[in-house]
C-alpha cells in the first residue's frame, strides 16, 4: 500500500499485536462519533483533553466491509504519532473520538464520513465511507499550548529545543508509562516531531514554531 499523500490520522508501530486481531464489521452510526472502550488500564490517569499532545497507534478500517485502509502496525516505517489533539491535525472524529483517553486506554471509533474523509474521500477511503478506527493510547502530555511543558523541555533554557532536549522528555515520557524504548525507536518519533515542528529547518524548535497553536480556540 502506498501513501502518496499525508493522510490525517496515520501512525503506527510499537506493539506486538498483529492488525488481523481486529476485523469487524460496524454499524452505521447517524452523524455521530461513536465511541467503544476496548481497554482501560485500572489506574487511568491522565486523561487526554483538547491541546494536549499525545502519542497513539491507530488503524483504519472502512466499516461497510471491515477491510483495512491502513495498518500501521505493518508499517516498516511507522511509529506511534505524535499530534495535538482537538485541533486539526487528525479527522474530526479522532479528535471527538479520542477526549479523555488515558496512556494504555484502546478505543473502537467510528467515525461517519462528514467527520472523516467527506463527500470525496480520500486514497484509499472511498466518497462518503463511514470509516472506524482501533486507537491505542501511549501517552498524554501537556500540548503544545503550554509553555510550561515547552519549559520543562527547554533544559538548558535558551528558548529552543534541541533533538536532544526533546528526547530527553520523550524518555521521560515513556519511562514514566512504564514503556522504555530502544533508540532507533525515539529517533522515528524525534524525526516526526522535527518534521511537523521545524518549519525553518534549522535544527532547533524556536518558541515561535512551537507555539503555532496558540490561535487556536481550544
Ligand atoms: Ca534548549
Ligand atoms: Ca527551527
Amino acid at each position: 500500500m502506498t501513501h502518496g499523500h499525508r493522510r490525517p490520522g496515520i501512525n503506527t508501530g510499537g506493539s506486538h499485536l498483529s492488525c488481523s486481531y481486529w476485523l469487524h464489521r460496524a454499524s452505521e452510526p447517524d452523524g455521530e462519533v461513536k465511541i467503544e472502550v476496548l481497554f482501560k488500564p485500572e489506574e487511568c490517569t491522565p486523561k487526554s483533553k483538547r491541546g494536549d499532545l499525545i502519542n497513539v497507534h491507530y488503524d483504519g478500517f472502512l466499516a461497510k466491509d471491515g477491510s483495512q485502509f491502513y495498518c500501521s502496525r505493518s508499517d516498516k516505517t511507522g511509529h506511534p504519532q505524535w499530534f495535538v489533539l482537538g485541533v486539526g491535525q487528525v479527522i474530526k472524529g479522532l479528535d471527538i473520538g479520542m477526549i479523555d483517553m488515558c496512556p494504555g486506554e484502546k478505543r473502537k471509533i467510528t467515525v461517519p464520513s462528514e467527520l472523516a474523509f467527506g463527500v470525496h474521500g480520500k486514497g484509499p477511503v472511498p466518497p462518503n465511507a463511514t470509516v472506524v478506527f482501533e486507537v491505542e493510547v501511549y501517552s498524554v502530555s501537556r500540548g503544545p499550548r503550554s509553555m510550561e511543558a515547552f519549559g520543562d523541555m527547554d533544559l538548558d533554557k535558551d528558548k529552543s529545543l534541541t533533538k536532544a532536549e526533546v528526547k530527553e522528555y520523550l524518555k521521560l515520557e515513556y519511562e514514566k508509562g512504564g514503556k522504555p524504548r530502544d533508540d532507533p525507536f525515539y529517533e522515528k518519533i524525534m524525526a516526526d516531531i522535527f518534521r511537523k515542528s521545524d518549519h525553518d529547518k534549522d535544527g532547533v524548535i524556536s518558541v515561535k514554531e512551537y507555539n503555532i497553536y496558540q490561535h487556536d480556540e481550544l
